[in-house]
């Protein structure tokens, strides 16, 4: 008898790990400075407890145009590639000192025929040989649930899987600091209000 009524839990227990009432919806992240004015451009990421998630294959891009990278603050998940294309006539020298991930792309025009792949997470300043005042951020991150706050402060990080996750916020500014991505825990339930989060920064 008890051999017979296993298929049925088996069941029951499917159809309660795809229920999809069970997944976490999307969660809107505020970012504030101390001043409590919004904070653009801080990278919002949510890491399961559970440990950190495999990274699948993708792709980025940060482009030269005007002699200024574009965008200032990209965000990637461990294992993607990032292509630095030469938009401008002049040529640049793309390097990093960054020990997660050193690099030089020596004086080229036009796209390098390999991008740089960024397999292991932390910050990665990247700057220019030729031009001094040319600067981007790579903020390599051990998750898919992964945003960057726009002009008003404000990110959505996706729909994710139950559990619990760690927030954690990081902003270009804390460099000068020396200062980890503030972290604290990803509230469970959608209050339809955003999360807020204040940093040690100052925005403007
Ligand atoms: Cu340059």
């Amino acid at each position: 008898m008890r051999n017979r009524s296993q298929p049925a839990a088996v069941l029951l227990c499917l159809s309660c790990f795809l229920g999809i009432a069970s997944a976490r919806a999307d969660s809107l992240i505020q970012v504030l400075d101390s001043g409590g004015q919004a904070a653009p451009d801080a990278v919002v990421y949510a890491q399961a407890l559970s440990g950190p998630l495999s990274a699948k294959a993708a792709t980025a891009e940060i482009e030269q145009k005007d002699k200024t990278f574009i965008p200032l603050v990209t965000v990637v998940q461990t294992g993607t590639a990032i292509f630095f294309p030469n938009n401008d006539t002049v040529r640049h020298h793309a390097y990093s000192f960054s020990p997660a991930r050193p690099f030089e792309l020596k004086l080229y025009s036009g796209k390098p025929a390999a991008p740089i792949l960024f397999d292991k997470a932390g910050t990665v300043v990247v700057g220019c040989n030729i031009h001094d005042h040319m600067i981007a951020y790579i903020q390599v991150v051990d998750t898919p649930y992964f945003a960057k706050t726009d002009s008003k402060g404000q990110a959505r990080l996706p729909a994710m899987p139950p559990g619990k996750y760690t927030l954690k916020v990081w902003h270009y500014k804390q460099l000068s600091t020396g200062a980890a991505p503030q972290e604290q825990n990803l509230p469970a339930g959608d209050d339809g209000r955003p999360v807020v989060v204040r940093l040690n920064i100052k925005a403007g």
